[in-house]
């Protein structure tokens, strides 16, 4: 089990401190941090605590410009350590970063009472005072908070104890096969090239594995894999995760991207979520307002589409769309929060309830009541609504990031990869069924519809039009003859043909083993096409070749004859069925080779035996 810690906490109160206290391993890295005493983007270092549990720890920058570092560091975490300087007490970003952590949801967290040497008791009851008060009503409301000092290591105990308790009473991340690795740092080393870090979620990831970088689509290998500085095969969702990475170059790589297994992962440029305006936001958030969405490690500007009502008041929530400026990886019930760009603060938070949906008319109360069955968990059965044509169980899970066993309780109907709601699948049988009454009513002497035609009259895919066949004719709704597609109770009746039809059929029956050319015999008795095909459907006459038919009676005496003639003398030649017929050449050899097809003779040289 891998778990995931982050500090959080109004700058110079002494959160990279604490990590070094708590690990030695200095997680202000880069220079410029070294110089100014300051912490600027993400650190990382890792703990055993005594349990054995190992954490990766994550420390964040606490000063307001670095906010969105702060943002991208703060997502997958499972316990958070609130540092809070006991001389200054609670402080803006003290208040800011408690209201990401709430936004977030982060449940599990302590708060750290820091620099206590700097304080007498009087002082630190106050403060302690302070800060449970400024806890109430958020997530980490009635949280443990110790007092520590890096300088006296006072504390120290205490908190490693807490965390523990923490880490060891939390479940360990769903494993839902599908990896997602948000990325926080990308960097070469030489030797190895591209390196990506990340907080692993939803999946395991292993050495070799191919995986997509979304939203741009290009394809990496994972050439080796780190936790905690040490080499491992495979890790498991919920840890610190360092990949060493091959066919992608370090500049094709940026904070935000997402690793994913190819095709398992979209992009979006909008999303449905449930927002919560926080109490403290200076005004409404209105219809229309442009913000910052964060999610993941990514940061994205949006436009906020209010679906209900003008604006979504302070300590408010409502439904909205989020329109974003460009594509992002993203997966229903992640956490995001929103910030307005300037003066730069962060206003509201939620969760996404659809990252797939279409442009909605606002004020819709279909629309309002369809995401409250997604947020009540009908994830897949909502998404499923969504594909009047039917969609694949793939498609679905990437739309939706939902598990792999929500797809087998769907409530649908199930045509090989093929899902479809119930309405949907009604509709589209009540459709063919009109359809084919239609063009049976059309074309009483036809068969039924190719094929081709039922699809684009449905609408629907040549995907999933085999599914569609084999379900509507499972269900009784029609029937494939000769490649036409029919009403199962429709039956070729000439009626009113008739009239045509047996001029023709007299005429092919005249010289019944000597038949005229069926084209000039089609014209003579004022027939038509449809005529004749419905006449060979009936099985009234055989056409053995374009231009050449025989009646019923005379087509089986032929074929008797030809076994006959074959029994008599081992086999039979055009010339001598020609004699025997009395025919002219063109039908008989028309006949023969109708023959061969139909597999009853077979040729050998200039004649032919049977098979
Ligand atoms: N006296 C005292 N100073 C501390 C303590 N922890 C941190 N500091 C000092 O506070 C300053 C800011 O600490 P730092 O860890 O960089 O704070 P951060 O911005 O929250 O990461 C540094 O000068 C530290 O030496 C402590 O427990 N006691
Ligand atoms: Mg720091």
């Amino acid at each position: 089990m891998s778990f995931v810690i982050g500090t959080a906490g109004h700058i110079d109160h002494g959160k990279s401190t604490l990590i070094t206290a708590l690990t030695g391993i200095d997680p202000d890295r880069l220079a410029e941090e070294k110089r100014r005493g300051m912490t600027i983007d993400l650190g990382f270092a890792h703990l055993r605590l005594p349990s054995g549990l190992e954490v990766g720890i994550v420390d964040v920058p606490g000063h307001a410009r670095f906010i969105r570092n702060m943002l991208a560091g703060t997502h997958g975490l499972d316990a958070v350590m609130l540092v809070i300087a006991a001389d200054e007490g609670v402080m803006p970003q003290t208040r800011e970063h408690l209201e990401i952590i709430d936004l977030l949801d982060v449940r599990r967290g302590v708060v750290v009472l820091s620099k206590v040497d700097l304080v007498d008791a009087e002082w630190l009851g106050l403060i302690t005072a302070e800060v449970k008060t400024a806890l109430k009503g958020t997530s980490l409301e009635g949280a443990q908070v110790i007092p520590f000092s890096a300088v006296s290591g006072e504390g120290k105990p205490e908190l490693v104890g807490a965390v523990d308790a923490l880490l060891k009473a939390a479940a360990s991340r769903p494993d839902l096969e599908r990896p997602r690795l948000p990325i926080d740092r990308v960097f070469t080393m030489s030797g190895f090239g591209t390196v990506v870090t990340g907080t692993l979620v939803d999946g395991t990831v292993s050495v070799g594995d191919e995986l997509e970088v979304v939203p741009a689509g290009r394809l990496a290998r994972v050439r080796g894999l780190q936790q905690h500085n040490r080499k491992v095969e495979t890790a498991a969702p919920g840890g610190r995760v360092a990949a060493n990475l091959s066919g992608v170059e370090k500049h094709e790589l940026m904070r935000g991207d997402v690793l994913a297994r190819p095709k398992t992962l979209g992009a979006t440029r909008r999303v449905d979520a449930t927002v919560r305006v926080l109490a403290s936001a200076p005004q409404p958030l209105a219809h229309g307002v442009e913000l910052l969405l964060h999610t993941g490690t990514s940061e994205v500007g949006c436009r906020l589409i209010v679906l209900e009502g003008d604006a979504i008041a302070p300590g408010h929530q409502g439904w909205a769309q989020l329109y974003l400026e460009r594509p992002i990886a993203a997966a229903a019930q992640d956490r995001f929060i929103l910030r307005v760009p300037s003066p730069s603060a962060t206003v509201a938070g939620g969760r996404f309830v659809d990252v797939n949906p279409r442009k909605h008319a606002r004020h819709d109360s279909m629309v309002r009541e369809s995401l409250e069955r997604r947020a009540a968990g009908e994830v897949l059965q909502e998404e499923l609504r969504k594909y009047p044509r039917g969609v694949t169980a793939a498609a679905l899970l990437k739309a939706t990031m939902a598990p792999k066993a929500d797809v087998a309780v769907l409530k649908a109907r199930r045509l090989g990869e093929w899902l479809f709601d119930s309405g949907a699948w009604a509709a589209i049988s009540d459709r063919a069924t009109q359809e084919l009454t239609a063009y049976h009513g059309s074309f009483p002497l036809r068969e039924g519809m190719p094929r081709e035609e039922l699809r684009s009259k449905l609408g629907v895919s040549p995907g999933s039009f085999p599914s569609i066949v084999q379900g509507l004719s499972e269900d009784g709704r029609l029937v494939e003859r000769d490649g036409a597609l029919g009403l199962p109770g429709h039956r070729v009746e000439l009626n009113g043909d008739v009239g045509r039809a047996a001029p023709l059929l007299e005429l092919l029956g005249r010289q019944p083993l000597a038949p005229p050319s069926l084209a000039e015999a089609t014209r003579q008795a004022g027939a038509s096409p449809e005529v004749v095909r419905a006449l060979a459907q009936r099985g009234d006459i055989v056409r053995v070749g374009d231009d050449v038919a025989f009646t019923k009676d005379a087509y089986e005496t032929a074929v008797a004859l030809v076994r006959e003639i074959i029994s008599a003398s081992g086999s039979i030649t055009v010339a001598q069925l020609r004699d025997r017929m009395g025919a002219s050449r063109r039908p008989v050899l028309a006949l023969l080779e109708h023959l061969d097809s139909e597999r009853v003779t077979r040729r050998v040289g200039d004649a032919r035996v049977l098979r």
